[in-house]
């Protein structure tokens, strides 16, 4: 990560800090201008620094693959949304608001967003050192809403094999309850479009740019490997 990367990091941890209520979700979203400090400054997006190398997951995710997907695919989405917000001057403080009210947004805002979000989100997903799976607590939730980690592991890959095009599986916890959905496209369950809302707790990108390189067309074969790099412990720590 380049300086006004990990300064904006470190920025955006401290002033979360501030409001823990949403620090384990809008940390992937949150920032403020770098020259716009005062209250009234529109919310901006933003990626976080990548939370390891471009080929710190291999062989499981190829490094080319995640280079291309952090530095062109979720770039463009930056510069997309950022446009769209100074463009329509839209004003909203975090991501929670914009994602709410994302049924009156443009395509260009809303997809774009969802695509800075989503993102940042997934990378905090997946980490190098993964543990060999959920303990504790949120083992509990997954046993009680699934029936047990491994048919909770198959359903999910079943909604990710399954969603049509480009999008995402996603597991959420609704009020207690945990429930595996699907999303179009940058679409995620905080937006009032969504079909299951809830608070995300693990994400896969299923895009074709996220596995095409070392999978093809195997989308199957990248899931099954992508379990093997889950950080059980962010999954754990949302879940609260
Ligand atoms: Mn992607």
């Amino acid at each position: 990560m380049d300086t006004n990367n990990r300064r904006k990091f470190l920025k955006n941890s401290l002033l979360l800090a501030a409001i823990p209520a949403i620090a384990p979700l809008d940390i992937f979203a949150l920032d403020k201008p770098e020259n716009g400090k005062s209250s009234s400054a529109p919310f901006m997006f933003a990626q976080i620094p990548l939370p390891y190398a471009y080929d710190a997951l291999a062989p499981h995710i190829d490094a080319q693959t995640m280079e291309i997907h952090y530095t062109k695919h979720h770039a463009t989405y930056v510069k997309n949304v950022n446009e769209a917000i100074k463009a329509e001057n839209l004003n909203f403080s975090n991501a929670f608001e914009f994602f709410a009210k994302a049924s009156t947004l443009s395509a260009k805002a809303k997809n774009n967003g969802g695509g800075v979000w989503n993102h940042n989100f997934f990378w905090d997903c997946m980490t190098p050192s993964a543990v060999a799976g959920p303990t504790g607590k949120l083992k509990a939730a997954i046993d009680k809403s699934f029936g047990s980690v491994e048919q909770f592991k198959d359903q999910f890959s079943k909604a990710a094999l399954g969603q049509f095009g480009s999008g995402w599986a996603w597991l959420v916890n609704d009020k207690g309850t945990l429930k595996i959905t699907g999303t179009a496209n940058q679409d995620n369950p905080l937006m009032d479009t969504a079909t299951v809302k809830g608070t995300p707790l693990l994400a896969i990108d299923v895009w074709e740019h996220a596995y095409y390189l070392k999978y093809q067309n195997k989308r199957n074969d990248y899931i099954a490997a992508w379990w093997n790099v889950v950080n059980w412990n962010q999954v754990a720590k949302r879940l609260v």
